[in-house]
């Protein structure tokens, strides 16, 4: 074994990758730099992470100032003022009645804390049998043993069978290429199908049932928005069967949706958020639970003594992440983001659109600034077409990203036309040569 290669890599072909390594060495605004010195335009803000780019300013000196102040201080019993600061700002932008936040270092560990949450204040108000999850097919919802069973992913399920979380059933997703296939923006069809979670209540007993959780829009499986109705729909079930609602916003928070969050964005109010990546703007790791006040105070009882809830990460609130959160907070606010991001919406929706005659295409979504261009499988080898677009779209010096037989894209707030421009036409040029 070459020992350059020890570094195993998180979702990715990894022997394929390592004949033609792809090593990023550094980055600026909206461009990295490769470690033979290309340029790449960045079409994807990191990984939704970095709706700001790369190395802002501002987030860079937060950090490199806390670093040398307070580099961690413990986080059970103790706090410090830099996660107090940003847990008043976090509540400050989030939805109305959003009055606590629970610190994470991931968008994984929020879903798994937002789950045990949700099981502890049934327990807390008399409700402990409610202890089943519902999810939703082809819902991502992170790596942890939680977030991989409510997830809806078949081969990120696969290899662990009968060993994930138990009790936990899965409502329909809401993606019809016959019914919705080139929407802009929500589709008109599809909100009967939040009528999937009545049959799956009725199969287990509402009474047997902690939450439901969805992304607001499906990042990971190739940005399915919601149709029109559908999540103020889930709402009305979930409130008339005592079934909390988690939304997952760890890619549709902070500006990708064009709002602080997309609960916003679509006027309907979860009890529990999730949220992560852009938080920091990818700078340093970091989640968070935002919880309605009802929900804490549920917790809030018994000796004063005695910690409350039995859960917690060494690096929850951690000083680093908590400062470039702040800074990246600071940043919306002052340059206006998700406003801008909102003012982007119209331009990349038509340059996304653009690419709707181009060959093997079959559908494109979009919202806020996520978008999808899905391709016809090649037969036999699924995901191979798109793994080619990406291949081909990297060495002319443009970074998207390919999930199956799905291209995505999320510029930065601030992306120009003219990037969106030569990003596109890009992907059209990969297109044809891969047809
Ligand atoms: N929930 C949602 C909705 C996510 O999108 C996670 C949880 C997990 O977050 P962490 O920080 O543990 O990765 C995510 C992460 C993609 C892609 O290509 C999306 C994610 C991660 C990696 C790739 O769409 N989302
Ligand atoms: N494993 C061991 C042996 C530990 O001691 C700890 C934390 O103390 C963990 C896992 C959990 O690590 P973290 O708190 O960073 O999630």
């Amino acid at each position: 074994m070459n020992p350059k290669q020890a570094f195993w890599l998180p979702f990715t072909a990894n022997r394929a990758f390592w004949k033609a390594p792809r090593v990023i060495k550094a980055a600026k605004g909206h461009y990295y730099t490769t470690d033979d010195g290309r340029e790449l335009l960045d079409g994807f803000s990191g990984l939704w992470t970095s709706g700001l780019g790369h190395c802002h300013p501002r987030i860079v000196a937060a950090v490199q100032e806390q670093v040398a102040t307070l580099d961690y201080s413990m986080g059970f019993q103790v706090a410090n003022d830099k996660a107090i600061a940003l847990a008043e700002r976090l509540s400050g932008i989030a939805p109305e009645g959003f009055t606590r936040v629970f610190f994470t270092n991931s968008g994984s560990e929020a879903v798994d804390t937002a789950l045990k949450i949700a099981l502890a204040c049934h327990r807390a108000q008399g409700e402990g049998q409610r202890t089943r999850f519902i999810g939703r097919e082809r819902g991502y919802h992170g790596v942890n043993f939680g977030g991989t069973s409510v997830g809806g992913i078949p081969a990120n399920r696969k290899a662990y069978g009968a060993s994930l979380v138990p009790g936990v059933d899965h409502i329909r997703h809401t993606h019809s290429l016959a019914d919705m296939a080139f929407s802009h923006g929500q589709p008109a069809w599809g909100v009967h199908l939040a009528d999937d979670l009545e049959r799956v209540i009725a199969l287990h007993d509402a009474s047997n049932i902690a939450a439901l959780i969805v992304e607001p829009v499906a990042g990971s499986a190739g940005v399915l928005v919601p149709p029109v109705g559908y999540l103020q729909r889930l709402r009305e079930i979930c409130d008339r069967h005592g079934i909390l609602l988690i939304f997952d916003e760890v890619i549709t928070s902070f500006g990708r949706v064009g709002a602080a969050f997309a609960a916003q964005r679509f006027g309907v109010l979860p009890d529990l958020i999730t949220c992560a990546k852009g938080m920091t703007n990818g700078v340093v790791p970091m989640g968070a639970v935002l919880v309605r006040e009802g929900l804490y105070q549920a917790l809030m009882h018994g000796p004063l003594e005695q910690v409350e809830f039995f859960h917690g990460y060494t690096y929850s609130g951690h000083p680093l992440a908590a400062a470039a959160g702040l800074a990246a907070l600071e940043v919306y606010r002052d340059e206006h983001s998700f406003a801008t991001a909102h003012a982007l919406e119209p331009a990349f929706e038509e340059a996304l659109h653009s690419l709707k005659h181009e060959p093997y295409v079959v559908d494109i979504r979009n919202i806020g600034l996520m978008g999808a261009i899905e391709l016809a499988p090649r037969t036999g080898h699924p995901g191979a077409r798109a793994f080619e677009v990406f291949l081909k779209c990297f060495e002319a010096g443009v970074v998207i990203r390919n999930t199956g037989d799905v291209l995505a894209f999320a510029p930065f707030f601030d992306t120009t036309t003219d990037e969106l421009e030569r990003i596109f036409a890009t992907v059209r040029r990969a297109l044809e040569e891969v047809a």
